[in-house]
């Protein structure tokens, strides 16, 4: 039987994971030596690699000595925490990295936390140690109080730990050791790494916990050998969440070395394969013996916390850009998410519209980005928490919400964060001049927050959050304060006007954009929507203006981008999306009834 071990690497976001499994791959000399390999290369998709940041959780196999080690890259950004949820199921160990500069962030011990609860020993690695400001020693004190605070057992807490700087190639159990190669580190996990439990004399059972397809052989479920063999040519029991059996036989069975994929005839239990030949496998399901089917537990993960309403293009310029634009196109598509996408949930609405439901803002404006880029067109509402009844309670989701600001903006972070409902749990002044407040906040008081914190801090704060859990409501949280200018007309904005509008704000508009009654044009610098008109052109009575047309200088406008639209809208508003523009407008285009809704707000107040 070959010597396989199972590692997931997990971290909070940025700190260095998938620059690490680059040079796992790379030292172990499982590229070719004239193989060009990219800079983060397990980031393969076209965001992941726009972004820097890892979406989905990827699997790669390097041999080391007499050992194949599979390893999991998975994403740090909290929207994601699903994926490295299933993921740690799969696997024998974790590496957690923890950047030495940063130390424990939200993240950390979201992930950290789910790891110790699946019984998981982590090899520590404290990386980024070359980073100018990076304390190893504190960064290790935090890890540790984090594990105690986790509860982790005696043979947790007794933890390898390694410093690294995964970029530079080195990891080393001393600092004061030679910086040379990632030996240290290939040794820890062999050493500290379980093998895998289960054997190959067992009947056959396996997991799948990532899909994906190939134009010639369709449908791929990524699988965990936890018992016995599977063949290709071999007749197997899909076994479904759903209690379902379908048979079907292996028509292709796919390995892994480094970054490509091979296909092998034979895999058994411990190790890490694709499959083929499954039409109906989902995420989440068994792959069982014929004769003896004992399914694995179904997979769970943390439920929605967020949920935005998806709805058909029903403005004035609707259709004119987009290529699939009805609500069965939509519905299709959001339907084929979710297959995938185990943290995410869909929900008719009729009315041609969907409620689509995930961690944050990021994850679903990453499904409305790769919507608008397959061609799509739609409307998003403004995200809403989804909040629970619990014994007669209602509950909201609650996260941990680290800012680290420079000494001097952290007043207005207190106070701002206290009219959002935050409760600060700790603040600690940081050796670079800069402090770390730590707060528990309601989901609902983090939407919109962002734009707000950059501005207030002067782009300098740094704010991080993750999941908490569900506590009872809190009542009215603040939200966005400045009004929208409103365009009153259709047609094509004129610079003319936009110049003389921009003392009232900021514009989103260029000149000879399309605009629409009902579209919002810009922020207003005070509260309370102001219907404008980009329109108008420059007034003939005005002689003396004559051959000073330069002089019409336009500030640039602000940039609307699908998140940051998101951040910004209000319950009236509505997102218009394209492949081509995002507009931000009122949920109703007509004035007269924007005027009495206004009104009759007002006067319930
Ligand atoms: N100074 C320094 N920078 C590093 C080191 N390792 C990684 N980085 C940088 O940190 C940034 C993030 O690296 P990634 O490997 O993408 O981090 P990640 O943990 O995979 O990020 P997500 O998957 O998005 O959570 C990149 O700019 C890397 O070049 C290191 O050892 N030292
Ligand atoms: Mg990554």
């Amino acid at each position: 039987m070959q010597k396989i071990k199972n590692i997931a690497v997990i971290a909070h976001v940025d700190h260095g994971k998938t620059t690490l499994v680059d040079q796992l791959l790379q030292q172990s000399g499982t590229f070719e030596a004239h193989q060009e390999v990219q800079e983060r290369a397990m980031d393969s998709n076209e965001i992941e690699m726009e972004r820097g940041i890892t979406i989905l959780s990827k699997n790669t196999a390097i041999t080391y000595g007499d050992h194949k080690i599979n390893i999991i890259d998975t994403p740090g950004h909290a929207d994601f925490g699903g994926e490295v949820e299933r993921v740690l199921k799969m696997v024998d160990g974790v590496l957690l990295l923890v950047d030495a500069q940063e130390g424990v962030m939200p993240q950390t011990k979201f992930v950290l936390k789910k790891a110790i609860a699946f019984g998981l020993i982590p090899v520590v690695v404290i990386n980024k140690i070359d980073k100018e400001g990076s304390d190893p020693d504190r960064v290790m004190d935090e890890v540790f109080d984090l594990l105690v605070a986790l509860d982790a057992n005696e043979d947790q807490l007794d933890f390898p730990v390694l410093y690294a700087a995964a970029r530079d190639g080195y990891a080393k159990y001393e600092m004061e050791d030679e910086n040379k190669d990632m030996v240290p580190l290939f040794d820890a996990i062999i050493e500290h790494v379980p093998y895998p439990k289960g054997s190959p004399d067992n009947d056959t059972q396996a997991q799948v916990f990532t899909l994906d397809s190939d134009n010639f052989v369709g449908r791929i479920g990524i699988t965990r050998i936890f018992n016995g063999k599977i063949k290709k040519g071999d007749e197997y029991l899909l076994v479904k969440a759903s209690g379902e059996k379908i048979k079907s036989r292996v028509s292709k069975l796919i390995g892994f070395k480094g970054l490509e994929r091979i296909d092998i005839t034979e895999a058994e239990a411990g190790d890490i394969v694709a499959i083929a030949g499954f039409s109906d496998i989902d995420v989440g399901d068994s792959v069982c013996d014929k004769s003896n089917p004992v399914a694995l537990d179904p997979m769970h993960v943390e439920e929605p916390t967020l949920s935005v309403i998806m709805s058909v293009n029903n403005g004035p310029l609707a259709g004119q850009e987009g290529k699939h634009v009805t609500s069965n196109k939509i519905s299709e598509r959001l339907e084929k998410e979710m297959e995938t996408n185990i943290a995410m949930r869909m929900e008719p609405m009729g009315d041609a519209s969907f409620k689509v439901s995930g961690r944050g803002e990021l994850q679903i404006g990453i499904l409305a980005e790769n919507m608008r880029r397959e061609g799509f067109e739609f409307m998003l509402a403004r995200p809403e928490v989804v909040t629970k009844e619990e014994n007669g309670v209602k509950m909201e989701p609650f996260e941990h919400l680290v800012v680290d600001v420079p000494e001097e903006f952290q007043g207005v972070a207190i106070e701002k964060l206290g009219k959002r409902k935050a409760n600060m749990t700790s603040l600690i002044p940081m050796p670079d001049g800069t402090v770390r407040l730590e707060f528990e906040i309601p989901a609902r008081g983090l939407i919109g927050f962002r734009n707000e914190f950059l501005t207030d801090t002067k782009g300098e704060g740094i704010m991080n959050h993750s999941y908490l859990e569900y506590r009872p409501y809190s009542g009215t949280v603040q939200s966005r304060t400045p009004g929208a200018l409103v365009s009153m007309d259709n047609g094509e904005a004129v610079a003319f006007s936009i110049f003389n509008l921009q003392a009232r704000g900021v514009m989103f508009i260029n000149p000879q954009d399309k605009v629409y009654s009902g579209m919002v044009i810009g922020e207003s610098s005070r509260p309370g929507d102001l219907d404008v008109n980009p329109l108008k052109g420059k007034a003939l009575t005005n002689m003396r203006t004559s051959g000073t047309d330069e002089a019409v200088k336009l500030v640039t406008p602000r940039k609307i981008t699908l998140e940051s639209a998101m951040e910004w809208i209000e319950d009236d508003e509505l997102i218009e999306i394209t492949p081509i523009s995002v507009r931000i407008r009122k949920k109703s285009l007509d004035p007269v009834v924007r005027k009495r809704a206004a009104r009759d707000k007002k006067n319930s107040k």
